[in-house]
Protein backbone atom coordinates (compact mmCIF):
# COMPACT_ATOMS: atom_id res chain seq x y z
CA UNK A 1 0.00 0.00 0.00
CA UNK A 2 3.09 2.18 0.78
CA UNK A 3 4.84 1.67 -2.54
CA UNK A 4 1.41 2.63 -4.97
CA UNK A 5 0.48 6.03 -2.03
CA UNK A 6 4.06 7.63 -1.37
CA UNK A 7 4.10 10.34 -4.10
CA UNK A 8 0.71 10.86 -3.30
CA UNK A 9 1.05 11.30 0.18
CA UNK A 10 4.05 13.39 0.06
CA UNK A 11 2.60 16.11 -1.91
CA UNK A 12 -0.36 16.09 0.47
CA UNK A 13 1.80 16.09 3.52
CA UNK A 14 3.34 19.26 2.14
CA UNK A 15 0.28 21.05 1.43
CA UNK A 16 -1.17 20.45 4.44
CA UNK A 17 1.91 21.22 6.66
CA UNK A 18 1.93 24.49 4.83
CA UNK A 19 -1.78 25.26 5.68
CA UNK A 20 -2.04 28.69 7.71
CA UNK A 21 -5.15 28.25 9.27
CA UNK A 22 -5.83 31.46 8.80
CA UNK A 23 -7.24 33.36 12.11
CA UNK A 24 -6.85 30.08 14.45
CA UNK A 25 -6.01 31.11 17.95
CA UNK A 26 -2.30 29.63 18.68
CA UNK A 27 -3.54 27.18 20.99
CA UNK A 28 -6.21 25.90 18.86
CA UNK A 29 -3.90 26.43 15.79
CA UNK A 30 -1.84 23.86 18.07
CA UNK A 31 -4.47 21.52 18.90
CA UNK A 32 -5.93 20.86 14.98
CA UNK A 33 -2.03 20.68 13.22
CA UNK A 34 -1.50 18.06 16.44
CA UNK A 35 -4.08 15.63 14.57
CA UNK A 36 -4.00 16.97 10.69
CA UNK A 37 0.04 16.11 11.21
CA UNK A 38 0.00 12.93 13.45
CA UNK A 39 0.39 10.54 10.66
CA UNK A 40 -2.47 7.79 9.38
CA UNK A 41 -2.27 6.55 5.87
CA UNK A 42 -3.70 9.46 4.08
CA UNK A 43 -6.47 6.80 1.95
CA UNK A 44 -9.20 9.99 1.39
CA UNK A 45 -6.77 12.03 0.08
CA UNK A 46 -4.66 10.21 -2.08
CA UNK A 47 -7.96 8.28 -3.32
CA UNK A 48 -8.91 12.01 -4.38
CA UNK A 49 -5.73 12.76 -6.29
CA UNK A 50 -5.80 9.24 -7.73
CA UNK A 51 -9.75 9.40 -8.92
CA UNK A 52 -8.95 13.24 -10.58
CA UNK A 53 -5.93 11.55 -12.34
CA UNK A 54 -8.15 8.17 -13.44
CA UNK A 55 -10.54 10.77 -14.91
CA UNK A 56 -7.37 11.93 -17.10
CA UNK A 57 -6.85 15.34 -16.00
CA UNK A 58 -3.56 16.23 -13.51
CA UNK A 59 -4.49 16.39 -9.66
CA UNK A 60 -2.54 19.37 -8.46
CA UNK A 61 -6.09 21.51 -8.28
CA UNK A 62 -7.45 18.93 -6.34
CA UNK A 63 -5.30 19.02 -3.54
CA UNK A 64 -7.16 21.28 -1.87
CA UNK A 65 -10.20 18.85 -1.61
CA UNK A 66 -7.30 16.19 -0.70
CA UNK A 67 -6.14 17.98 2.54
CA UNK A 68 -10.20 19.07 3.06
CA UNK A 69 -11.26 15.07 3.29
CA UNK A 70 -8.28 14.45 5.66
CA UNK A 71 -9.73 17.48 7.53
CA UNK A 72 -12.71 16.20 8.00
CA UNK A 73 -11.09 12.45 8.76
CA UNK A 74 -9.46 14.12 11.41
CA UNK A 75 -12.18 16.04 13.19
CA UNK A 76 -14.28 12.73 12.97
CA UNK A 77 -11.12 10.63 14.80
CA UNK A 78 -10.68 13.19 17.44
CA UNK A 79 -14.55 13.45 18.07
CA UNK A 80 -14.67 9.80 17.83
CA UNK A 81 -12.25 9.20 20.69
CA UNK A 82 -13.50 11.21 23.21
CA UNK A 83 -15.06 10.46 26.00
CA UNK A 84 -18.69 10.66 25.19
CA UNK A 85 -18.12 8.48 22.21
CA UNK A 86 -15.21 5.87 22.19
CA UNK A 87 -13.11 6.89 25.15
CA UNK A 88 -9.86 5.69 23.33
CA UNK A 89 -6.35 7.86 24.51
CA UNK A 90 -4.09 6.23 21.61
CA UNK A 91 -4.68 7.12 17.86
CA UNK A 92 -2.17 6.36 15.46
CA UNK A 93 0.70 5.32 18.07
CA UNK A 94 0.31 8.98 19.97
CA UNK A 95 -2.21 10.34 22.74
CA UNK A 96 -5.50 11.23 21.92
CA UNK A 97 -6.39 14.69 20.85
CA UNK A 98 -8.55 14.97 24.59
CA UNK A 99 -5.99 13.76 26.20
CA UNK A 100 -3.01 16.03 25.51
CA UNK A 101 -4.88 19.44 25.15
CA UNK A 102 -8.30 18.54 26.98
CA UNK A 103 -12.09 17.43 26.01
CA UNK A 104 -13.02 21.17 25.26
CA UNK A 105 -9.94 22.13 23.17
CA UNK A 106 -10.53 18.96 21.16
CA UNK A 107 -14.08 18.99 20.53
CA UNK A 108 -12.87 23.17 19.62
CA UNK A 109 -9.98 21.36 16.88
CA UNK A 110 -12.26 18.97 15.61
CA UNK A 111 -15.12 21.78 15.02
CA UNK A 112 -12.24 23.80 13.40
CA UNK A 113 -11.02 20.98 11.29
CA UNK A 114 -14.59 20.13 9.63
CA UNK A 115 -15.03 24.38 9.00
CA UNK A 116 -11.70 24.95 7.99
CA UNK A 117 -11.74 22.11 5.61
CA UNK A 118 -15.43 23.60 3.53
CA UNK A 119 -13.41 26.95 3.80
CA UNK A 120 -10.50 25.77 1.75
CA UNK A 121 -12.73 24.21 -0.71
CA UNK A 122 -15.20 26.76 -1.07
CA UNK A 123 -11.86 29.64 -2.42
CA UNK A 124 -11.56 26.88 -5.06
CA UNK A 125 -11.31 28.21 -8.28
CA UNK A 126 -12.43 25.30 -10.06
CA UNK A 127 -15.02 25.14 -12.25
CA UNK A 128 -16.77 22.23 -10.64
CA UNK A 129 -15.82 22.69 -7.56
CA UNK A 130 -19.32 23.45 -5.91
CA UNK A 131 -20.64 20.05 -7.22
CA UNK A 132 -17.09 18.31 -5.54
CA UNK A 133 -18.20 20.60 -2.39
CA UNK A 134 -21.39 18.68 -2.52
CA UNK A 135 -20.40 15.62 -2.40
CA UNK A 136 -18.20 15.84 0.64
CA UNK A 137 -20.72 17.85 2.41
CA UNK A 138 -23.24 15.28 2.00
CA UNK A 139 -20.94 12.30 3.02
CA UNK A 140 -19.92 13.75 6.25
CA UNK A 141 -23.45 15.22 7.19
CA UNK A 142 -26.27 13.94 8.35
CA UNK A 143 -27.08 11.10 5.71
CA UNK A 144 -23.66 9.81 5.68
CA UNK A 145 -20.52 9.60 8.09
CA UNK A 146 -22.79 10.99 11.01
CA UNK A 147 -26.37 8.97 10.07
CA UNK A 148 -23.15 5.94 10.56
CA UNK A 149 -22.06 7.11 13.99
CA UNK A 150 -25.46 7.39 15.16
CA UNK A 151 -26.72 3.77 14.64
CA UNK A 152 -23.21 2.71 16.20
CA UNK A 153 -23.21 4.85 19.30
CA UNK A 154 -27.29 4.55 19.80
CA UNK A 155 -27.34 0.53 19.23
CA UNK A 156 -23.76 -0.58 20.67
CA UNK A 157 -25.01 -3.70 22.99
CA UNK A 158 -28.15 -4.69 21.19
CA UNK A 159 -28.20 -7.86 19.18
CA UNK A 160 -26.19 -7.95 15.44
CA UNK A 161 -28.14 -8.16 12.27
CA UNK A 162 -26.36 -7.64 9.29
CA UNK A 163 -28.63 -5.02 7.59
CA UNK A 164 -28.19 -2.50 10.83
CA UNK A 165 -24.34 -3.28 10.43
CA UNK A 166 -24.27 -2.81 6.88
CA UNK A 167 -26.03 0.52 7.46
CA UNK A 168 -22.85 1.38 10.14
CA UNK A 169 -20.24 0.74 7.68
CA UNK A 170 -21.81 2.46 4.61
CA UNK A 171 -22.39 5.60 6.68
CA UNK A 172 -19.37 5.66 8.85
CA UNK A 173 -16.85 4.72 7.27
CA UNK A 174 -17.66 4.25 3.19
CA UNK A 175 -19.34 7.41 2.88
CA UNK A 176 -15.91 9.10 3.43
CA UNK A 177 -13.69 6.93 1.47
CA UNK A 178 -16.34 7.58 -1.52
CA UNK A 179 -16.70 11.18 -1.58
CA UNK A 180 -13.10 11.39 -2.52
CA UNK A 181 -13.59 9.06 -5.72
CA UNK A 182 -16.64 10.59 -6.94
CA UNK A 183 -15.14 14.69 -5.65
CA UNK A 184 -12.03 13.31 -7.42
CA UNK A 185 -13.81 12.25 -10.46
CA UNK A 186 -16.02 15.08 -10.57
CA UNK A 187 -12.89 17.57 -10.18
CA UNK A 188 -10.78 15.68 -13.06
CA UNK A 189 -13.80 16.07 -15.58
CA UNK A 190 -15.27 11.91 -15.67
CA UNK A 191 -18.18 11.17 -17.28
CA UNK A 192 -21.64 10.32 -15.54
CA UNK A 193 -21.11 6.86 -16.16
CA UNK A 194 -17.59 7.46 -15.12
CA UNK A 195 -18.85 9.15 -11.63
CA UNK A 196 -21.50 6.76 -11.24
CA UNK A 197 -19.01 3.62 -11.66
CA UNK A 198 -16.45 5.50 -8.87
CA UNK A 199 -19.25 5.70 -6.79
CA UNK A 200 -19.51 2.13 -6.76
CA UNK A 201 -16.17 1.20 -6.48
CA UNK A 202 -16.10 3.76 -3.89
CA UNK A 203 -19.17 1.77 -2.15
CA UNK A 204 -17.94 -1.05 -1.75
CA UNK A 205 -14.51 -0.31 -0.70
CA UNK A 206 -15.10 1.45 2.12
CA UNK A 207 -17.45 -1.83 2.99
CA UNK A 208 -14.49 -4.00 2.62
CA UNK A 209 -12.18 -1.45 4.34
CA UNK A 210 -14.55 -1.32 7.80
CA UNK A 211 -14.94 -5.57 7.78
CA UNK A 212 -11.22 -5.54 7.49
CA UNK A 213 -11.31 -2.79 10.28
CA UNK A 214 -13.40 -4.72 12.24
CA UNK A 215 -11.32 -8.02 11.70
CA UNK A 216 -8.00 -6.25 12.48
CA UNK A 217 -9.86 -5.18 16.22
CA UNK A 218 -9.74 -9.13 16.88
CA UNK A 219 -6.67 -9.89 15.33
CA UNK A 220 -4.45 -7.20 14.33
CA UNK A 221 -0.91 -5.59 16.46
CA UNK A 222 -1.31 -2.78 18.58
CA UNK A 223 2.11 -1.60 17.51
CA UNK A 224 1.19 -1.40 13.55
CA UNK A 225 -2.40 -0.60 14.43
CA UNK A 226 -1.30 2.72 16.71
CA UNK A 227 -4.60 1.95 18.91
CA UNK A 228 -6.25 -0.11 21.51
CA UNK A 229 -7.16 -3.04 19.84
CA UNK A 230 -9.88 -5.60 21.31
CA UNK A 231 -12.79 -2.94 22.19
CA UNK A 232 -15.36 -3.43 20.13
CA UNK A 233 -16.22 -7.08 21.19
CA UNK A 234 -15.75 -5.65 24.72
CA UNK A 235 -18.10 -2.94 24.29
CA UNK A 236 -20.62 -5.19 22.32
CA UNK A 237 -20.45 -2.77 19.10
CA UNK A 238 -21.93 -3.80 16.33
CA UNK A 239 -19.50 -5.15 13.71
CA UNK A 240 -18.89 -7.58 10.71
CA UNK A 241 -17.40 -10.35 12.27
CA UNK A 242 -20.21 -10.20 15.20
CA UNK A 243 -22.50 -10.81 12.82
CA UNK A 244 -21.18 -13.41 10.42
CA UNK A 245 -18.24 -14.82 12.24
CA UNK A 246 -14.49 -14.22 11.14
CA UNK A 247 -14.10 -16.62 8.90
CA UNK A 248 -17.51 -15.25 6.77
CA UNK A 249 -16.39 -11.85 7.63
CA UNK A 250 -13.02 -12.22 5.66
CA UNK A 251 -15.04 -13.78 2.60
CA UNK A 252 -16.94 -10.62 3.00
CA UNK A 253 -14.14 -8.55 2.55
CA UNK A 254 -12.95 -10.28 -0.39
CA UNK A 255 -16.23 -10.06 -2.28
CA UNK A 256 -16.95 -6.16 -1.39
CA UNK A 257 -12.82 -6.34 -2.81
CA UNK A 258 -13.68 -8.20 -5.95
CA UNK A 259 -17.05 -5.83 -6.51
CA UNK A 260 -14.86 -2.81 -5.94
CA UNK A 261 -12.38 -4.02 -8.33
CA UNK A 262 -15.19 -4.56 -10.97
CA UNK A 263 -16.89 -1.45 -10.62
CA UNK A 264 -13.54 -0.02 -12.21
CA UNK A 265 -13.53 -1.78 -15.27
CA UNK A 266 -14.66 0.97 -17.46
CA UNK A 267 -11.38 3.12 -16.58
CA UNK A 268 -9.23 0.61 -17.98
CA UNK A 269 -5.48 1.24 -17.60
CA UNK A 270 -5.96 4.75 -16.06
CA UNK A 271 -7.60 2.50 -12.97
CA UNK A 272 -4.15 0.49 -12.84
CA UNK A 273 -2.97 2.61 -9.27
CA UNK A 274 -6.55 2.25 -7.89
CA UNK A 275 -6.38 -1.26 -8.85
CA UNK A 276 -3.35 -1.65 -6.94
CA UNK A 277 -4.71 0.48 -3.58
CA UNK A 278 -7.93 -1.87 -3.62
CA UNK A 279 -5.95 -5.21 -3.60
CA UNK A 280 -3.51 -3.40 -0.43
CA UNK A 281 -6.03 -2.76 1.27
CA UNK A 282 -7.50 -5.94 1.87
CA UNK A 283 -4.34 -7.32 3.18
CA UNK A 284 -3.56 -4.51 4.74
CA UNK A 285 -2.13 -4.66 8.66
CA UNK A 286 -2.65 -1.26 9.97
C1 LIG B 1 -19.92 15.20 15.58
C2 LIG B 1 -19.56 14.71 18.04
C3 LIG B 1 -19.37 14.32 16.63
C4 LIG B 1 -18.70 13.19 16.35
C5 LIG B 1 -18.43 12.72 15.02
C6 LIG B 1 -18.48 11.14 12.73
C7 LIG B 1 -17.70 10.70 13.87
C8 LIG B 1 -17.78 11.41 15.15
C9 LIG B 1 -16.91 9.67 13.82
C10 LIG B 1 -16.72 8.94 12.55
C11 LIG B 1 -16.64 7.54 12.76
C12 LIG B 1 -15.33 6.91 12.55
C13 LIG B 1 -14.13 7.40 13.26
C14 LIG B 1 -15.34 5.85 11.74
C15 LIG B 1 -14.22 4.96 11.60
C16 LIG B 1 -13.66 4.96 10.23
C17 LIG B 1 -12.26 4.42 10.28
C18 LIG B 1 -12.03 2.97 10.07
C19 LIG B 1 -11.27 5.24 10.58
C20 LIG B 1 -9.83 4.90 10.52
O1 LIG B 1 -9.40 5.24 9.22
P1 LIG B 1 -7.90 5.01 8.73
O2 LIG B 1 -7.50 3.61 9.05
O3 LIG B 1 -7.12 6.00 9.69
O4 LIG B 1 -7.81 5.46 7.33
P2 LIG B 1 -5.69 6.69 9.48
O5 LIG B 1 -5.15 6.84 10.87
O6 LIG B 1 -4.83 5.81 8.64
O7 LIG B 1 -5.96 8.01 8.85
Amino acid sequence: MKDVLTPYKRRLETYLSALPLTGAPEKLRSAMRYSLLSGGKRLRGCLTLMSCEMAGSDSEAALPFAAALEMIHAYSLIHDDLPAMDNDTLRRGKPTNHVVYGEAMAILAGDGLLTHAFELIASSPHPRAFRAFGEIARAAGVGGMLAGQTLDVTLEGTQPELETVQAIHRGKTAALLTAPVTAGLILGGASEAEIEAGRAFGCHLGMAFQIVDDLLDLEGDPALMGKTLGKDQAEGKLTWPACVGVPQAKKDAEAHTRAALDALSCFGERAASIRELTCAMLRRAQ
